[in-house]
């Protein structure tokens, strides 16, 4: 059967066939086929990001809000390469993901053009599926196949690496759709070991993983499990997707500090993973434990991280007698409006005092965002994304493309500055679609949270060279300048009052607006 396409329209037609429909791209001349196709397939969204890192972190940001994959295109091992730190985000967070790289037409390979590299050694680091496709004909099916492998419970990143001649050659095949088998049902053996560890009274804890806190009735449930058998309820340190606020019970986070999470963790006697991993420190200090189970705690595992947390959670609380009613959910609560000098806790409560219902904050305030949760968890509904992975520069892309994938709900970027100097670009792909984006900068102008690890590591005296490092002066970082020759409008209020007035503002006027918040370190 012949379908008059070529591979490229074949690869298109498969994913939109497949409601994959948004495709994040930075192309060169390897991938031109497909940029051509582009125009005969208006059913898939192209959206260009100036930089690979604002490619994949879109992409992520995109999947966490939309719950489908991305598509993502790139310019062989380079443009992948650019694009590995977020896409280290997009693993850690396990969200569904395709890559299509494109790369030399196969009889080119041999030729060791400039180009050329190992892109399976970099796809295969981040990748659950990594596939170069040798013919057009199969391209269709092994599309198919990526999006099969994406989606698979929880979502994983599915790269597929593309030759210019397979996607420009004639013979293309659309391939049907295929099912998408849900995730696996958690283990009754399981559920039955965990009823009976909570029923002992002793002190216990369950660490609840994405699924779970992103389902306001698994997040209720667990929270009633909680208060029927006396046990902690804690979500990892950095979710995929956290809901929260007013009407939905709330789940503590694990502290990035390791001290902090040794806290909540002391004493415990049963820890219960729910599609969690167990804790671990995120860097290894002289002298301190890396791995924060305290001793003498049994860790059970009540879901796989593949399996249904919300079933798993659905089944302990049948297996307890436990009513989700039970659950005490957040009640609604706002600080008020901040009054005096710029500081980071005064964001934090501008924030609180002005978040819309229904807002995607995207955080990466680092240093910045530690009052944010206090501030914020009594305000209406809303989602939180974080740095799943540690690697900085997810911010400003995750909240272009949860930008795109929930056109009508208002995105507060809460970012950084350092973060933020490693994908601004995103900020031009925001003004390009007029995407309803509110980023507040963080300017301490600082590494801060690198001096506070200096010591932490144990470094006692460190030099002026050391310490210049970690430090953001001479000269200033002018956001407001970076982000109006973005086509971004930006302002830089000086005291409490007229920056929770910005944020307001920023938020209900349409289009990407940037607030640039000059605050002391702390650090
Ligand atoms: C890709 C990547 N590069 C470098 C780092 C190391 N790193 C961690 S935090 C940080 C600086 C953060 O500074 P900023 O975003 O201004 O936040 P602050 O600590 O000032 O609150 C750096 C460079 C990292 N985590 N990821
Ligand atoms: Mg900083």
């Amino acid at each position: 059967m012949t379908s008059g396409m070529n591979g490229a329209q074949s690869l298109l037609r498969t994913l939109v066939d497949h409601d994959v429909d948004v495709c994040f791209t930075n192309p060169g001349t390897s991938e031109m086929h497909f940029v051509a196709a582009l125009d005969g397939e208006p059913r898939m969204q192209a959206v260009l990001g100036l930089f690979e890192g604002v490619v994949t972190g879109a992409a992520d940001g995109y999947a966490r809000m939309s719950g489908k994959p991305a598509a993502t295109l790139l310019h062989l091992g380079p443009g992948l390469g650019n694009g590995v730190a977020n896409l280290h985000n997009a693993r850690r967070a396990h969200v569904p993901m395709i890559n299509i790289v494109g790369d030399h037409a196969t009889y080119h390979q041999a030729l060791d053009a400039p180009l050329q590299s190992d892109i399976g050694t970099l796809a295969a680091n981040f990748s659950a599926w990594v596939r170069e496709s040798a013919s057009t004909a199969d391209l269709g099916a092994h599309a198919a196949e990526a999006v099969v492998a994406a989606r698979t419970h929880p979502g994983q990143i599915a790269t597929l690496v593309l030759p210019a001649d397979v996607s420009w050659s004639a013979g293309g095949v659309p391939a049907a759709r295929r099912e998408i088998p849900g995730p696996r049902s958690p283990r009754g053996d399981a559920v039955d070991l965990v009823a009976k560890a909570l029923r002992t009274g002793t002190p216990a804890a369950l660490l609840v993983g994405n699924d779970v806190v992103g389902d306001d009735h698994a997040l209720a449930t667990a929270n009633a499990i909680a208060i029927a058998t006396g046990a902690k309820l804690l979500a990892e340190v950095f979710p995929q997707r956290l809901r929260r606020g007013a009407g939905i019970a709330p789940v503590e986070r694990l502290g990035y500090l390791a001290e902090f999470a040794a806290m909540q963790l002391d004493g415990l006697a049963h820890l219960v993973l729910v599609g969690a991993q167990s804790p671990v420190s995120f860097f290894a200090y002289p002298e301190r434990a890396s791995d924060l189970v305290p001793d003498g705690c049994e860790v059970h595992t009540l879901s796989e991280r593949r399996e249904s947390g919300v079933e798993a959670i659905a089944a302990l609380a049948e297996a307890l007698g436990v009513d989700p009613k039970g659950a005490q959910l957040a009640g609604a609560a706002r600080p008020g409006r901040p009054t005096g000098d710029l500081t980071a806790p005064v964001l934090a409560d501008a924030v609180g005092a002005v978040l819309p219902e229904a807002a995607i904050v995207v955080d990466e305030a680092q240093t910045g965002g530690i009052y944010l949760s206090p501030a914020t968890g009594g305000c209406p509904p809303h989602d939180w994304l974080t740095l799943t992975g540690g690697s900085i520069g997810f911010g400003m892309p995750a909240a272009t493309g949860a930008a795109i994938a929930c056109p009508d709900r208002p995105v507060l970027n809460l970012q950084a500055d350092g973060s933020a100097m490693y994908t601004m670009q995103s900020l031009w792909t925001q003004a390009r679609h007029g995407l309803d984006v509110t980023t507040v900068i963080l300017a301490n102008r600082s590494y801060a949270i690198l001096n506070l690890e200096l010591s932490r590591v144990g470094v006692e005296q460190p030099g002026p060279v050391a310490l210049s490092m970690l430090d953001l002066t001479h000269p200033d970082l002018d956001f407001c300048s970076v982000a109006r020759g973005l086509g971004v409008p930006a302002e830089r209020p000086t005291d409490a009052e007229s920056l929770t007035a910005a944020i307001e503002r920023a938020i209900a006027e349409p289009g990407p607006h940037l607030i640039e918040a000059v605050v002391p370190s702390g650090f």
